[in-house]
């Protein structure tokens, strides 16, 4: 069934506490853990707790829960103190552009020399 956990998903894993992270912040649907692998001063992962793959299938099977994860995104980056200087939210779609956990996540990045534009 949609959002329900999925056994072998590493996310999943850690917000079942079965693999350790080092988390942020937590509500009743979404936990924000470090990047095991940070590619910028602040690299914080923000998932919904249920399991959708992506951040399609999130948007089209709960808006309400989308929309506590930006929430979330943007809690992070004014707990991490980079929401001043601006920061960037990531969620890569599909394999084609890396994405390596299927278990949408946003991505929060940020701090001092982070790239000012894409591309
Ligand atoms: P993506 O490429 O968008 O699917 O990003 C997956 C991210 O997950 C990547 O930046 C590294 C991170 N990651 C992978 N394994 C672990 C882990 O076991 N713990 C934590 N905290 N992050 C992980």
């Amino acid at each position: 069934m949609a959002g329900e956990p999925q056994p072998d998903c590493l996310f999943c894993k850690i917000v079942a506490g079965e693999i350790p992270s080092t988390q942020v912040r937590e509500t009743e649907t979404t936990l924000a853990f470090r990047d095991i692998s940070p590619q910028a001063p602040v690299h914080v992962l923000v998932v919904p707790k249920a399991h959708y793959p992506d951040a399609a299938a999130l948007a089209e099977a709960d808006a309400e829960l989308t929309a506590q994860l930006l929430r979330e995104a943007a809690a992070v980056a004014a707990d991490e103190g980079i929401a001043d200087k601006g920061y960037r939210l990531v969620f890569n779609t599909g394999e084609g552009v890396g994405q390596t956990v299927f278990h949408v996540h946003c991505h929060v990045l940020g701090g001092e020399g982070i790239a000012m534009r894409l591309g």
